[in-house]
């Protein structure tokens, strides 16, 4: 909520900041679904965030509830991770060869996910994702690839099928420019569907490498397994001797300290990070079982590489952050699940009275509120969500000074160093937004 004394300011210098970046970038955007093309309007462009809060070049305040996409679960500039990378950068900001802050962030996430015997570095959860499924198709010696409906792993070609996110949020089918001989041999299955997976089974007999999925769906908007879910998955898997890979990249200290893994007590044989390990520096990684790991180059025949992997910076940067949640983990998750309770439900609520159908899904600290009076439980429910509701309540809960993220598929992130007070703002802005 804007200030008594600093009304919502128009976004003039937002504005001619985007027709600069559309000089340069196709939408102007360096990632689409930051175009708010499904909302409508243009981006604020950022000029700073502190905390749980986002400042725009027009001098706008906004409560961040998406949190760079789920990485600032410490809120921004916090003091530890920025102290970190000051002190790494003045060692140097990339050697390309190997140094201890690689073993030391790895110390740290073996510790919270146990079933990460051995990982690599790499600089995107696209990174990790495209690599996991490669050392799956290695290891078992076949091509086929699991993924559900809705679910979004990266853009590497093979997972740009039904996927979730940006290609959910622009209503494309998939990607130009895959070729349908890749696009074959990914299986996109509805999710919360057991039936289904034993069918694609059936139909392909030892020839699915893996089952990848995202053990929380996050990018067709917050989607919880049914109970029972993931423990078939793995059970199915384990039957069939193909890999189970959880992609933890937003769920990995994000549910739980351990991340959905800890939360459902499920052990994968491999998982993708990224986000929160690399306290908002460019990091992801993949690891689990060790003889699934060690068919990596250069043990095993399995390429993967990456100039960037092991960055100094970003390994300072996660470091800072996974020790902090490391040392205060039941205070930081009790804090996050209150916070973020109160604000879904109480936001939920708001809609209710207002005579506005939502439907809000949560666990932990994320989650999303579809403009649906339906149960979400998967991609296709979610897709019967009314958009244009979303958009309109997106729009004015940024003119209110809270920035969601700008589609209704896509999960919304609170970190640490929201409090009541930023419940208050995002409550009274929604109370608005219903009203309007
Ligand atoms: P990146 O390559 O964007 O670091 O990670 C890909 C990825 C993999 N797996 C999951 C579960 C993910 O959520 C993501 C990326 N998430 C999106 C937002 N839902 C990134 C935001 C964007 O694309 O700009």
């Amino acid at each position: 909520m804007q200030s008594e004394t600093n009304q919502f300011k128009p976004f003039a210098e937002s504005l001619k900041l985007q027709r600069r970046a559309e000089d340069f970038f196709p939408g102007g955007v360096n990632s689409p679904v930051r175009g708010f093309r499904s909302v409508g309007g243009h981006p604020p462009f950022v000029e700073r965030a502190e905390g749980a809060y986002l400042f725009d070049v027009d001098g706008n305040r906004y409560v961040d509830m998406f949190g760079s996409w789920g990485p600032m679960i410490l809120g921004h500039a916090y003091a530890p991770v920025v102290m970190a990378i000051r002190k790494a950068a003045g060692f140097g900001t990339s050697f390309g060869a190997s140094h201890a802050l690689e073993a030391d962030l790895a110390e740290l996430v073996q510790r919270c996910f146990p079933s990460v015997e051995r990982m690599r570095f790499v600089s995107s959860g696209t990174e990790a994702c495209m690599s996991a499924i490669r050392l799956a198709r290695g290891f078992t010696g076949r091509n086929f690839v699991i993924k559900f409906e809705g679910c979004y792993h990266g853009h590497a070609d093979s997972l740009l099928v039904k996927a979730g996110s940006g290609v959910a949020t622009l209503g494309i089918p998939g990607s130009a420019g895959v070729p349908a001989e890749t696009a074959q041999h990914t299986l996109a299955l509805p999710y919360n569907d057991l039936a289904a997976v034993e069918a694609a089974f059936v139909a392909h007999p030892g020839q699915i490498a893996c089952i990848l999925v995202e053990p929380v769906v996050g990018n067709a908007g917050t989607i919880p397994p049914a109970p029972g879910y993931l423990a078939g998955l793995r059970r199915i898997a384990t039957e069939q001797g193909a890999l189970l890979i959880l992609d933890e990249v937003m769920t990995g200290f994000r549910v739980s300290l351990g991340g959905a893994q800890q939360l459902y007590g499920i052990t994968p044989d491999l998982t993708t990070l990224g986000k929160i390990i690399g306290g908002g520096l460019p990091v992801g990684a993949f690891g689990g079982r060790r003889e699934v790991m060690e068919q990596l180059a250069p043990l095993g025949p399995v390429y993967q590489a990456g100039t960037l992997s092991g960055n100094p910076l970003a390994m300072a940067a996660g470091i800072a952050t996974l020790t902090h949640l490391i040392a205060h983990e039941n205070e930081v998750y009790a804090k996050l699940e209150a916070t973020t309770r109160s604000i879904a439900e109480g936001v939920a609520k708001l809609a209710s009275e207002a005579g506005v159908a939502v439907t809000a899904n949560r666990v932990g600290a994320m989650f999303t509120w579809f403009f649906t009076s339906e149960a979400v439980t998967d991609y296709a429910s979610a897709a019967r969500s009314d958009t244009t509701a979303f958009a309109r309540f997106h729009g004015r809960m940024m003119q209110a000074g809270v920035w969601l993220p700008p589609s209704q598929f896509e999960a919304a992130f609170v970190s640490t160093a929201h409090g009541e007070a930023e419940v208050d703002l995002v409550l009274e802005a929604a109370r608005g937004a219903f009203a309007g």
